[in-house]
């Protein structure tokens, strides 16, 4: 038999993570796009919000997930999944589709408009990417009924969709493109000599030595291991 509501109310450890709960599904929502830099711009159907109030999307490192608000069209479904983590949307069927990402940042697959139609990430003379380093969407998707959708533009009217927090790079690949070369190296030398922030996870990546900070060490030791007088990061 169910419990009442009053039963759980009543008792403090449920009651927390009940609460818990709820401040999870709010986190999740809202999505890890900046807060500013939020807007992609349809041709035909005005400015789309991807931190939209009672909605947002969230970049993970191989999907992405949540809905968007476009100002004229109503919700954007970037994925039917919910779960988090890593996943790959097999966009065969109405009930498994959704935007994947690969180690690049090059983005494919559709996305749901419900009154606008599928939106295609990787079209014909179009696509996609979110840039590993600054997190930018770049590029144009398509949508089957109402044309083009812009992510990025630096003209008279600027706008751009930005992930704040993009991908968990693994340790020395500072990028996030599936190997570790002399491109994380010039990379973590950025960071170590100030001249790029870098993401948090990015910053994470590059601290290859784990001491809790970026310096020429970490440069040093990320190198070595490129050029292979190195066998393993510590
Ligand atoms: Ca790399
Ligand atoms: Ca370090
Ligand atoms: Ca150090």
């Amino acid at each position: 038999m169910a419990r009442k509501l009053s039963t759980y109310l009543r008792h403090p450890v449920l009651l927390a993570g009940i609460l818990l709960c709820l401040v999870a599904v709010a986190q999740a929502q809202t999505g890890n796009i900046d807060s500013v830099n939020k807007w992609a711009w349809g041709t035909n159907i005005g400015w789309i919000n991807f931190r939209p109030s009672h909605g947002g999307v969230t970049v993970y490192e191989d999907h992405l997930e949540g809905y968007a608000w476009g100002e004229n069209v109503g919700w954007i479904r970037l994925g039917s999944y919910t779960g988090g983590g890593s996943y790959t949307y097999a966009n065969t069927t109405k009930d498994d589709y959704g935007i994947n990402r690969d180690p690049s940042g090059n983005l494919s697959g559709y996305a749901w408009g419900t009154n606008i139609g599928w939106i295609n990430f990787l079209p014909a003379h179009g696509g996609v990417a979110i840039d590993p380093i600054t997190g930018s969407f770049t590029g144009y998707a398509w949508g089957e009924n109402v044309g083009w959708i812009s992510f990025k533009n630096s003209g008279a009217i600027a706008y751009n969709v930005v992930a704040t927090t993009v991908i968990a790079v693994t340790r020395g690949d500072v990028n996030g493109d599936g190997t570790i070369d002399l491109l994380d190296v010039r990379l973590c030398l950025q960071i170590a000599t100030g001249y790029l922030d870098g993401t948090p996870a990015q910053r994470q990546a590059t601290d290859v030595d784990s001491d809790g900070d970026v310096d020429e060490t970490d440069a040093q030791i990320l190198s070595e291991y490129v050029i292979g007088m190195r066998s393993a990061l510590p």
